[in-house]
């Protein structure tokens, strides 16, 4: 596919995925809205119809709890091919959850508030999107306060998720030790992923079995606020203390442009950039998670130790490491970058899911982190690379890092939505 042949595919794949208003992530796989996906697709919407774009991320607000957390799934009622269904998350007795749409129980990495400030600067100063974007400004600071008021439990800047689905990055490898900790029992629940893509290439049943253990759980702990000693999963994770931190200055960005206030976010931002510098590991020369269940560091590698780059708070000194990793052969550096785990990694599996394969969003991420760096040649070599591999194998939800192959999902929302802005 030629680069206009491309551009002219993907923004027909988004108009074919949308549902009055929100893009479905793949109609096959995920016929719901997802909340980071949307926030990706905005992206996209932006270049198509900026009005649109602001719409999306207008959808994800309906979902907004009390607390002001948004959601990581918000239902389609129609749409029932896909597994756990609301019933499953029970929230129906949750304290301030919304009352008009079925939500779960989780959240999801912010994207939000850097999408909407990537939509507002597209949008030619049209007064419907100021005026969507100005609820958006509101939400997303409730949604980043609650972050650091009821998921930072030991108050370091380190924001922690209670299920693996909250990361985004649902099976990389980095949480499989405190999985391991967690005995599920019996469990019944039912899979429909199975039937649509290959099983190699999803989460196996361990996993499953602690996803929907964990699910549970959220309700037999009636939603309340994580602490160590009450959950069977807490982690503070890297990627999400990243897109957060970035969030905060977006949204501190985007509240001024609008003429509004957001009197916390910067402050905040500041407490995610030290929480993010306590996670550097000198001697291995990389950034890790931390399993507060465990109370150890998580020293297994992955892609998203590099968001911190997106965050734009690696210490000049570092950034030189970090790209030697992602260019290394037996690392990061692939044929077809950036795999989602180190090709030298015992774990690594380059079909499964969040275990090798490369995903877009990924590549979008270290590439927008790797330009405010000022390595530009690396971020444009990796654009094209990125544009090259989408061309070759289509809007696919993961790519096989060595091969090039497309795996996953077909008509994959987020991959084509940032292939409109690689291409811009
Ligand atoms: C699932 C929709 C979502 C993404 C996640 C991805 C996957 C859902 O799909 O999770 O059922 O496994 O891991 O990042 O938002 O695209």
């Amino acid at each position: 596919m030629d680069r206009l042949t491309l551009k002219l595919a993907a923004e027909a794949l988004l108009r074919a995925n949308d549902r009055q208003g929100c893009t479905v992530p793949a109609p096959a796989l995920y016929p719901h809205q997802w909340n980071w996906d949307s926030a990706f697709c905005a992206i996209g919407w932006a270049y198509i119809d900026p009005r649109r774009a602001a719409r999306e991320l207008e959808m994800l607000l309906r979902g907004q709890w009390e607390n002001g957390m948004i959601p990581h799934i918000l239902f389609n009622p129609e749409a029932t091919h896909y597994e756990p269904n609301p019933k499953v998350w029970q929230i129906d007795q949750a304290p301030g959850r919304p009352q008009a749409i079925a939500t779960s129980s989780i959240t999801q990495p912010p994207v939000l508030a850097t999408a909407a400030r990537f939509v507002l600067e597209r949008s030619g100063g049209d007064r419907t999107v100021e005026e969507i974007l100005r609820r958006v400004v509101v939400a997303a600071d409730a949604w980043h306060a609650w972050f650091l008021r009821e998921r930072d439990p030991l108050q370091q800047g380190l924001p922690a998720i209670v299920h693996p689905w909250e990361s985004g990055l649902d099976n990389a490898p980095r949480w499989d030790a405190a999985l391991a900790r967690i005995d599920p029992g019996e469990v019944t629940y039912t899979r429909k992923d199975n039937a649509v893509v290959s099983s190699e290439q999803r989460p196996t049943r361990f996993d499953y079995d602690r996803y929907f253990f964990l699910v549970a759980e959220r309700a037999k702990l009636s939603f309340a606020p994580p602490t160590p000693s009450r959950v069977s999963f807490l982690v503070q994770d890297l990627a999400i203390a990243s897109i957060l931190c970035r969030a905060e200055e977006d949204l501190h960005a985007l509240a001024r442009a609008l003429g509004l206030e957001v009197p916390h976010a910067l402050e905040r931002r500041a407490k995610l950039a030290a929480g993010i510098a306590s996670l550097y590991d000198t001697t291995r020369g990389y950034y890790h998670d931390h399993d507060l269940v465990g109370d150890a560091p998580i020293t297994v590698e992955h892609a998203s130790g590099f968001l911190p780059l997106f965050a734009g708070v690696v210490p000049l000194e570092t950034v030189p490491r970090l790209v030697a990793r992602l260019k290394d052969p037996n690392k990061f550096g692939t044929a077809w970058p950036v795999p989602s785990a180190p090709a030298d990694d015992p774990q690594f599996d380059p079909r499964r899911y969040w275990r090798g394969p490369s995903w877009i969003n990924v590549n979008w991420m270290i590439i927008e982190g790797l330009r405010r760096a000022s390595w530009r040649d690396d971020a444009a070599k990796l654009t094209d690379r990125t544009l090259d591999l989408v061309s070759r194998s289509g809007f696919r939800e993961y790519f096989e890092p060595n091969t090039g192959e497309g795996l996953g999902a077909e008509n994959f929302s987020w991959t084509a939505a940032l292939v409109l802005d690689l291409l811009a």
